[in-house]
């Protein structure tokens, strides 16, 4: 079968010029922001091509530049499928072997955005991207070009988390600014799968295809100093508060997701949708929702976080997409302080025990341990994987657990009788004694 090229599909945008570098070539910003890149490009035009970095791995990298950076998303929603051919990408780079290639363009005024999406163990001075960055912005000073730096990771505050680590090591930079950014799509890592239902619908080969969820949002704190691309125009939400969209996908649906990935790799579903149609799974969730997250978020205005839960829970059943529980569940470390403990110290300062929060907590310490219910060895898949398996009592692990946890002698009363339960009852006989 021929392969998906300039040549073989007509067509595909070319943009004028790039004013876009991005930083993490994986799935997520296949199918997210190089999409509201491209329809803004469309809509209101700009010379607002993508430059992209693969931080290590070639995996992606190379296929796209064997295909003139174009690629498909293919929208799944059941069993229908929409692709569509992006060619928003008028570079390739890769920050480990052309670390000078990467800086030059970090440098060039043409430039005038960075979005990243490095995942949230990237979030330190000594990470091999992060220095990168560093050194372009280093560069970038003799021209004080304006620029903004634009985080697309899952962290609070991911705006200022950036400011922070950036303006520690460079001081302050008046050319730069850091929005903070929400941004939403599920797009799981490609299989043999996807790059088959590629084959099918396009009649091409198309060795760098993402799937993903019709749903796609991305809330952007509108502080762009040399310009953007009209992203308000392709349905981005442009606001100068981005905290209350946070929270709610930070608590609601990443605590959910997270939940349903450790207590769905124990009980053996291999993917999300799957650990939701788990018997008494659904109701858990819900009541996971409604009584332990929702009492500590305040939505966007106008928005009801009880529908927000429920439209949650529909996304995660979308059976198309096979996201993996394990895929979810890796990073835990770094993901569940913002998904569920500070959930668990709000609620806790407000004087409750929040059960279902504490159930997720012990699902994630017995996955760490690394056997799943019927003692299937299960992978931890994390930067801290050897303190994790080495502490004998995780809550004083100061690295993830904020000060107060070890001492909560009530969360700690709740946990342990939820560990009992897990290990004698499993996941399965845990949540049917729930119902
Ligand atoms: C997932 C997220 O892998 C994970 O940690 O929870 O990637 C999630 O699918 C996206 O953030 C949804 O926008």
């Amino acid at each position: 079968m021929e392969r998906l090229s300039r040549a073989t599909a007509s067509g595909a945008l070319t943009p004028t010029g790039t004013g876009i570098v991005h930083l993490g070539l994986g799935a997520f910003h296949r199918a997210h922001q190089a999409v509201f890149t491209e329809d803004a490009i469309v809509k209101g035009g700009g010379d607002w091509g993508i430059a992209a970095v693969a931080p290590r791995s070639r995996a992606v990298l190379d296929p796209l530049l064997e295909q003139d950076l174009l690629y498909s998303v293919l929208t799944v929603d059941g069993e229908r499928v929409s692709p569509r051919v992006l060619g928003v990408h008028t570079q390739g780079l890769h920050a480990a072997s052309q670390p000078e290639a990467v800086e030059r363009l970090l440098a060039d005024p043409a430039v005038r955005v960075v979005t990243l999406t490095v995942t949230e163990k990237a979030y330190r001075a000594d990470a091999p991207v992060m220095r990168l960055l560093l050194s372009g912005l280093r560069a970038r000073a003799a021209t004080q070009a304006p620029i903004a730096l634009v985080s697309c990771d899952n962290l609070p505050s991911n705006g200022r988390r950036l400011r922070e680590l950036v303006t520690a090591e460079l001081g302050t930079a008046d050319f730069v600014s850091f929005p903070s950014t929400m941004v939403d799509r599920i797009v799981p890592a490609s299989t043999d799968a996807t790059y088959a239902t590629a084959r099918n619908v396009l009649g091409l080969e198309d060795r760098a295809t993402v799937a993903a969820e019709p749903f796609s949002q991305w809330v952007i704190e509108d502080d762009f100093p040399g310009g953007r691309p009209a992203w308000d125009l392709a349905g981005a939400i442009l606001t100068d508060d981005v905290a209350p969209w946070e929270g709610l996908k930070l608590r609601m649906l990443l605590g959910a997701h997270s939940a349903l990935a450790y207590l769905g790799a124990l009980a053996g579903a291999p993917t999300i949708d799957r650990a939701l149609e788990l018997p008494g799974m659904r109701a858990a969730m819900e009541r996971f929702i409604r009584t332990d997250i929702a009492p500590t978020l305040s939505p966007p205005e106008g928005l009801s976080l009880q529908r927000y839960g429920e439209s949650v829970l529909e996304r995660f059943a979308n059976p198309a997409l096979r996201h993996r529980t394990l895929q979810v569940a890796m990073d835990g470390s770094q993901k569940l302080p913002q998904r569920l403990l500070g959930t668990i110290a709000d609620r806790r300062a407000a004087g409750s025990v929040p059960v279902y929060a504490t159930l997720v907590l012990a699902a994630w310490m017995r996955f760490v341990r690394g056997a799943a219910d019927d003692g299937t060895p299960l992978p931890l898949d994390d930067p801290l994987a050897d303190r994790l398996r080495a502490t004998p009592s995780l809550l004083e692990l100061d690295a993830v657990f904020p000060p107060g946890f070890a001492d909560d002698a009530e969360l700690r009363a709740q946990l342990d009788s939820w560990s009992r339960e897990l290990d004698r009852h499993g996941v399965l006989g845990t949540l049917e004694a729930l119902r």
